[in-house]
């Protein structure tokens, strides 16, 4: 199935012709082309969009609401095509796309839908003065979305909804690996009534269609989630426009276990928390620490856990694991369980390609634990974004908070613990956006969302994503 761009509310093939292939990761076969746009391609966009603009930002709050909303349920009405078009592109088990993925997308709609009518800004009293200041929150203009492949529509949508919520227009981009759910959006916006040119969609690889968009001058603010490598070029072409950037990058999360948590719980969570999605979230704890006196029995019950889950086709009812994403992304984790090998780590399970009956040409893997024998080694220090984890052992709450300090990424950080003090103590010194503590991506939509250090600059979520998405505009009146 042939994808088109998605310009001023109707379909388009790109200008050049220039296609790529689309591959389904179950079976590595090519089932569809996806533009490859060009920079005309992105300017269409970005006319259509600078057209549509002063309607969209001049449009009543709770009008703009009323079609965010009207989007979210049709979501939820096609939820069985959007997940088995999510499977089928990203290779992930269609009961997560169906539990997770198109529901999340809908809620981003619905939740940044309610959120702009409730979103205030300030006025300051300047006593003394006879002044009175306050601060409009005013759209930026034209923005630009793109987005990555391991949670194609939900990171879509994260990004999309409180932009056109906000009163932007928008030119967005899908990984080219996983384009086809923003494809399918297209028509529930056209079917929900947002006017043409509001949400612009484009196809192709980063190095040219998504180039086009963060180099376009007159788009004002670049939202990105993907590698960190991408979000450095990013900044470096976005910083001397002057544009509002938020990037969302990797992550090499720590999951820290002490003896005193609730252990059945910790297991279960960590299981998801390593392998949910393949592994391939910025958020999973891939790496585990865990204190010396349960560390024996944690990897005896986990590395049996982990044995169980099932790899299979992504359309089965019963596969755990699905395919992942690519065949490089699929050799870049596999490259790294050598890398763990040549570096004297201990493979406790998994490490190897699986072949599915059927379907020996998909992009499977087993999950795998690995054993390290330091906290500096690469597979520990590195983003593998896979099916993989790493194991080690931590004597003191002193140690462990210097071992899941010492990378160079600071998304998120699981801690399972039971004593109120060390959770306050340890919360306040990680070195990450997020902690969880006594759970694992238990998302609240309101709360902020990013990381430090390398993982990223900027917050989106709630409030959050409002304020990026808008110019604050302070306004004194002296009287
Ligand atoms: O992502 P890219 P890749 C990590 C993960 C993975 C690595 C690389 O470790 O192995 O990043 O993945 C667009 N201008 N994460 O290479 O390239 C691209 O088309 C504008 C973590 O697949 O960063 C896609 O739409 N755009 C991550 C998007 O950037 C450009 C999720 C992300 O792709 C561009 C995914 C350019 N010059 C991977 N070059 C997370 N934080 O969740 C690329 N793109």
């Amino acid at each position: 199935m042939n994808i088109q761009n998605y310009i001023n509310g109707n379909f388009h093939n790109p200008i050049d012709n220039n296609w790529i292939d689309n591959y389904n990761p179950s079976n590595g076969e090519v089932y569809g082309q996806i533009p490859n746009s060009s920079t005309e391609d992105v300017e269409n966009a970005y006319i259509a969009a600078k057209s549509a603009l002063p309607g969209w930002s001049q449009t009543g709050l709770e009008e703009r609401s009323r079609i965010l909303i009207r989007v979210s349920e049709l979501l939820e009405a096609n939820l069985q095509r959007f997940a088995e078009a999510e499977s089928k592109d990203n290779g992930k088990p269609i009961s997560l796309a169906k539990a997770i993925d198109i529901p999340r997308a809908a809620s981003n709609f619905r939740f940044f839908g309610h959120a702009i009518t409730q979103f205030a800004s300030e006025s300051h009293e300047s006593t003394g003065q006879q002044a009175i200041n306050y601060t409009l929150r005013q759209p930026i203009g034209v923005v630009g979305c793109i987005s990555p492949w391991n949670l194609p529509l939900y990171l879509f949508t994260w990004k999309i909804a409180p932009a056109l919520a906000a009163g932007n227009c928008v030119v967005a981009k899908p990984s080219e690996v996983t384009p086809m759910t923003a494809y399918l959006l297209g028509e529930i916006c056209n079917e929900a009534g947002l006017p043409k040119g509001v949400l612009n969609i484009v196809h192709g690889l980063g190095g040219s269609t998504g180039q086009a968009i963060i180099e376009h001058p007159d788009i004002k603010a670049i939202s990105f989630t993907g590698g960190t490598a991408t979000g450095t070029h990013i900044a470096k072409v976005a910083a001397p426009m002057f544009k509002k950037l938020s990037l969302e990058l990797g992550g090499k999360n720590p999951n820290i276990i002490f003896a005193d948590c609730d252990y059945e719980d910790m297991l279960n969570t960590t299981v998801r928390s390593s392998f949910a999605n393949q592994g391939q979230i910025c958020l999973c704890g891939s790496r585990i620490f865990v204190e010396a006196t349960i560390y024996d029995q944690f990897k005896t019950d986990f590395v049996a856990k982990v044995k169980q889950l099932k790899v299979g086709h992504p359309s089965e009812a019963d596969t755990d694991i699905g395919a992942l994403v690519s065949k490089s992304h699929l050799d870049k984790v596999k490259a790294y369980i050598q890398i763990a090998k040549d570096e004297n780590g201990t493979i406790l399970c998994g490490g190897n390609a699986v072949t599915v009956n059927g379907y020996e040409n998909g992009y499977y893997l087993e999950p795998t634990v690995i054993e390290v024998p330091n906290d500096d080694c690469r597979v520990n220090q590195e983003e593998i974004f896979g099916p993989v984890v790493t194991l080690m052992p931590f004597h003191s709450e002193d140690d462990v908070l210097q071992m899941a300090n010492k990378v160079k990424y600071g998304l998120s950080a699981t801690l399972w613990t039971n004593n109120l003090k060390r959770t306050m103590r340890l919360s306040n010194q990680l070195q990450s956006g997020i902690v969880w503590v006594n759970t694992w991506m238990l998302r609240d939509l309101r709360t902020p969302f990013g990381g430090v250090k390398a993982s990223g600059v900027g917050r989106e979520g709630g409030f959050e994503a409002l304020r990026f998405f808008t110019e604050a505009k302070n306004i004194c009146i002296k009287y």
